[in-house]
């Protein structure tokens, strides 16, 4: 057996799920009365090979008692929003206890050779049994496929909830950072309480090291513990969601590549001219040093081609879907005319922002706070 992790999902795609399993072992069409209605063709997980990934609050559920049983056997699922079912669970003995029932046609990619090289049109009981002889020589391959995936979101493990039922504090300022972190937990609707904060003014700097030793915002506090530094609230916040807004799995290299790439070059170039053209006039009084400016428009430009070239053929960075990695690349983007920053031609870019701009929370994240 050759266990691939496959991702799926509804087709909003509010409810996302990832699932090891070897296609080639078979799948089945489900002859129970309710999934012959749905027409449900399935592979059968267990448990610890399925993870939801996002959409738990999208998951809408239904039970019924198939006759001659006593009680309900599984717990269906669908998406609230679009209403396409979405892997059922149930537990069994003889199924080796929690078991998921996958839906083929949810998964993102399939390859065509291992699924006919799989036995379909089964029936159900038949497909019991020879899932439960399976899930006991499955266990060692299981094991290695854990191992190497190592860092993905579980939405089971009470330990990526917040601690002790404590509020989450997200201490901010308007600033660039803070609002990147902010944009995060609007739109995860994260559960947290606003607290703006000027950590830098000689008043508040003492009180406000003990939760971030560099007296900067933002600052996520969970109860005793505070996290600091965007990209790490970012994902903290991910994590306490259950979603996959921080594209984990295959996915990683890449989101940690646009985070570092955003940091090092087009915010660091976006920085000179939002410090000469927003702070140093707006805030210190001080004229724009036009040579400071001129030292940073090659590289901008240079930075600023690389993006564009990139998204000429894709609306978001990675997974062609809205991930954090679009968030945090995109810190300086807000402020681009504002700072006079030179982006006018990079219609790529200019694209990828404005479709930014549509999500309510990057685009006014300081709405209703103080
Ligand atoms: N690398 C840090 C940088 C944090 C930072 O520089 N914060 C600035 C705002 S962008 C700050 O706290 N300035 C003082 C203030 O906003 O009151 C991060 O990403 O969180």
């Amino acid at each position: 057996m050759i266990l691939k992790i496959h991702s799926g999902s509804c087709h909003c795609g509010a409810v996302r799920f990832e699932a090891e399993i070897d296609i080639a072992q078979g799948t089945v069409k489900c002859n129970c009365s309710s999934c012959a209605k749905a027409r449900s063709w399935l592979t059968i997980v267990p448990a610890s090979r399925y993870r939801l990934t996002s959409g738990a609050e999208s998951q809408e559920n239904y039970q019924w008692t198939p006759p001659g049983k006593s009680g309900p056997t599984i717990e269906f699922h669908f998406c609230k929003i679009c209403g396409i079912r979405t892997p059922g669970r149930g537990e069994m003995e003889a199924m080796g206890g929690v078991f998921y029932a996958v839906q083929v046609p949810l998964l993102n990619e399939i390859d065509l050779e291992e699924l006919a090289a799989g036995r379909s049109n089964m029936s159900m009981a038949f497909t019991i049994a020879l899932i439960a002889s399976r899930l006991i020589s499955a266990s060692s391959e299981h094991r290695r496929v854990s191992r190497a995936r190592g860092s993905i979101s579980n939405c089971s493990s009470a330990e990526r909830r917040p601690t002790g039922g404590n509020p989450l504090k997200l201490y901010y300022s308007t600033n660039l950072n803070p609002r990147v972190a902010v944009a995060v937990a609007r739109h995860l609707k994260s559960p947290v309480e606003f607290i703006r904060a000027s950590p830098r003014d000689p008043r508040h700097e003492e009180a406000f090291r003990p939760i971030n030793p560099n007296t900067l915002v933002p600052v996520l506090v969970e109860g005793d513990k505070s996290y600091w530094e965007t990209d790490a609230i970012a994902c903290r916040l991910s994590q306490i969601a259950c979603s996959d807004f921080w594209a984990a799995g295959d996915a990683l290299p890449e989101t940690v590549r646009w985070l570092s790439w955003g940091k090092d070059h087009l915010t660091a170039m976006g920085a000179a001219y939002y410090f000469e053209n927003i702070v140093k006039p707006k805030y210190l009084g001080l004229p724009p040093d036009q040579r400071t400016i001129e030292g940073a428009e090659d590289d901008f430009h240079r930075y600023a081609k690389v993006l564009d070239d990139i998204l000429a053929s894709r609306r978001w960075l990675i997974e062609d879907r809205l991930t954090y990695a679009d968030f945090r690349a995109a810190t300086i983007m807000p402020f681009a005319n504002e700072a006079k920053m030179p982006v006018e031609g990079y219609k790529n870019i200019l694209g990828w922002a404005s479709r930014l701009d549509e999500i309510d929370a990057w685009r006014a994240p300081f709405e209703g706070l103080s």
